[in-house]
């Protein structure tokens, strides 16, 4: 009998060892058992085939975080479903494109967006979950339960759209077992028990709070405290009943900032680990002055999952990522694609369980970011020095990094520049003390346009999530290029670099 590669069975096989010890936790209150988790993702499950959907069907979901968006994702898993997660900035407009790429067998939205998704849903049947587990998904439950559908490894589990290196939106293919290799890895590797507690702070549309998080938790039988947003004082009131954090930088210097950040408050945790951003060997060295504990960096894609760590047991390094995970294979190479010399140097490819099976519908862009051997080209460049450990010392995409999310300058420079008055214009990140980077468009005028910053942000909010809108808008006449007439983005973040932070003088 073929073995079920289901990533749900392997959670079942942990919950069924877990008793009746809670799962999701809400302030005080379990709101979901282990003991429960079977039940209730067969009924849900059960659920999605009376709504018509079918193993291998997508299901693109755009709802606030909540434990039964949660649920709604592991009955997907069982259903044999494929998961799409969208931000929940994301505007209509934005949704319209995810809907045509993707085309879902079902949509679940908020229940205030329903009309407007319905609208442009074509075919796909469309439910609602709302915040308090209310709209017409969990309507008419049925009390049978649906099958953990059989999956062989390579089905897909999972689609997330990232702009990858570069251009448009395209869904990262993730199958059952990248899912699964890389969360078992990271078991082992973090040492995740089953009386571990994760503090859960993470947006539930992404690899970190998705995947990481959640699976780490699942495949320990750990219980998680589900937190719906970030409150500083909140999550380390809860650092008395907890083992396990995990954020983005802007979650660590927020927390930093926190008067409650005490060395007394922080000694129950055993772990603080911190990705999917750079943190400043600066807030790494100030958390533990303040904690007296390192916070440990790990660094991935959602590609990838996760690709490196700093050791669990070891010296966690300031400012570096730390090694390949087990089974994973990294090399550092040249642009023209030659290895490079130790401590030089090199964009970062991967190989391994973890990486994706394509981009979803789009086997060039797919070729173009493999090479030869099955290497994934990641876009970061890094150094790695003669123990091994990598380093991230740039990004060889055109990519910004707000708050933990990806915002690629292209996509706000085509809005921008489909406004009428604009010539060209160009967006960079700059330096910004909470977000890491924040978002400047400097944009061209045509001759004898008027325009203005307010004016150009007011035509934009209804095409681009908030997180990606400008933060500021520079109206220029010409923008630098060098001698082959390609913009100069290093010049114009020279200029506005110190817009949020003061200027750091080099002697
Ligand atoms: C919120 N805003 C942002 C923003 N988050 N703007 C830019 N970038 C962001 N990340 C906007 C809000 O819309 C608001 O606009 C204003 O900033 C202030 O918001 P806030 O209340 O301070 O924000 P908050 O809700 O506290 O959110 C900040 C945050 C959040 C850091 C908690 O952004 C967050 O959860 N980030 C994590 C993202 C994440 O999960 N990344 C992992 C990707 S996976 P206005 O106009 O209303 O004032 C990945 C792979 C890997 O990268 O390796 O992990
Ligand atoms: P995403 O495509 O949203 O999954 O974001 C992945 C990108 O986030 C990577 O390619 C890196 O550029 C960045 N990233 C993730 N973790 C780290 C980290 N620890 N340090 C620096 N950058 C990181």
């Amino acid at each position: 009998m073929m073995t079920n590669h289901n990533l749900l069975a392997s959670f079942l096989e942990v919950a069924a060892a877990a008793g009746d010890k809670p799962f999701l936790i809400a302030g005080e209150t379990p709101v979901l058992r282990f003991s429960d988790l079977d039940r209730e993702t067969g009924r849900l499950a059960a659920r999605l085939a009376a709504l018509g959907s079918e193993p291998g069907d997508r299901v693109v979901v755009q709802v606030e975080k909540s434990p039964e968006a949660v649920l709604l994702y592991l009955a997907a898993l069982r259903a044999g479903m494929i998961f799409i997660p969208l931000n929940t900035a994301y505007t209509t407009a934005e949704l319209a494109y995810f809907l045509s790429d993707a085309e879902p067998a079902l949509v679940v939205c908020r229940p205030s967006d329903e009309a407007d998704v319905q609208a442009i849903a074509g075919t796909a049947r469309v439910v609602t979950l709302g915040m308090k587990g209310e709209g017409s998904l969990l309507d008419d439950l049925p009390e049978q339960i649906g099958p953990v559908v059989e999956r062989a490894a390579d089905d897909l589990a999972a689609i997330l759209y990232t702009s990858g290196t570069t251009g448009r939106s395209k869904g990262a293919m993730l199958s059952h077992h990248n899912l699964y290799s890389n969360a078992a890895t990271l078991k082992t590797l973090w040492e995740w028990q089953d009386d571990d507690v994760l503090i859960h702070i993470l947006p539930i549309y992404h690899v970190h709070g998705l995947f990481v998080a959640l699976h780490g938790a699942l495949l320990a039988g750990a219980s998680v405290l589900f937190h719906q947003g970030f409150d500083p004082a909140a999550v380390i009131a809860d650092f008395a009943r907890a083992t396990v954090l995990m954020g983005v930088p802007t979650h660590y210097t927020r927390l930093i900032d926190s008067p409650e950040l005490t060395r007394t408050a922080a000694k129950p945790m055993r772990l603080f680990i911190s990705g999917s951003a750079p943190l400043l060997a600066e807030a790494h060295e100030r958390f533990a002055r303040k904690t007296g504990q390192r916070i440990l960096e790990r660094y991935g894609m959602t590609e990838t999952g996760m690709i490196t760590s700093n050791p669990y047991d070891g010296e966690r390094v300031a400012g570096t990522v730390g090694f390949p995970l087990p089974k994973v294979s990294v090399r550092l190479r040249n642009d023209q694609s030659q290895p490079v010399e130790l401590g030089e140097p090199g964009i970062l490819e991967v190989r391994g369980p973890n990486v994706f099976k394509g981009y979803w519908r789009n086997p060039e862009k797919t070729a173009e970011e493999f090479r030869e051997g099955g290497y994934f080209v990641t876009g970061d460049v890094a150094t790695r020095d003669s123990e091994g450990r990598i380093t991230l010392v740039g990004r060889a995409k055109d990519l910004i990094i707000a708050g933990g999310l990806n915002i690629y300058p292209k996509e706000i420079e085509e809005a921008i520049d489909a406004l009428p008055g604009v010539a060209e214009s160009a967006v960079i990140g700059v330096p910004h003390p909470d977000l890491g980077e924040a978002v400047v468009a400097v944009v061209v005028r045509e001759s004898g346009a008027e325009l203005t910053e307010a004016g150009i942000l007011a035509e934009i909010i209804n095409e681009l999530a908030r997180f990606k809108q400008p933060r500021r808008v520079f109206i220029v006449d010409s923008l630098p290029r060098n001698a082959m007439g390609k913009v100069q983005k290093a010049a114009l973040r020279a200029e506005h670099g110190a817009l949020f932070v003061p200027a750091v003088t080099t002697q």
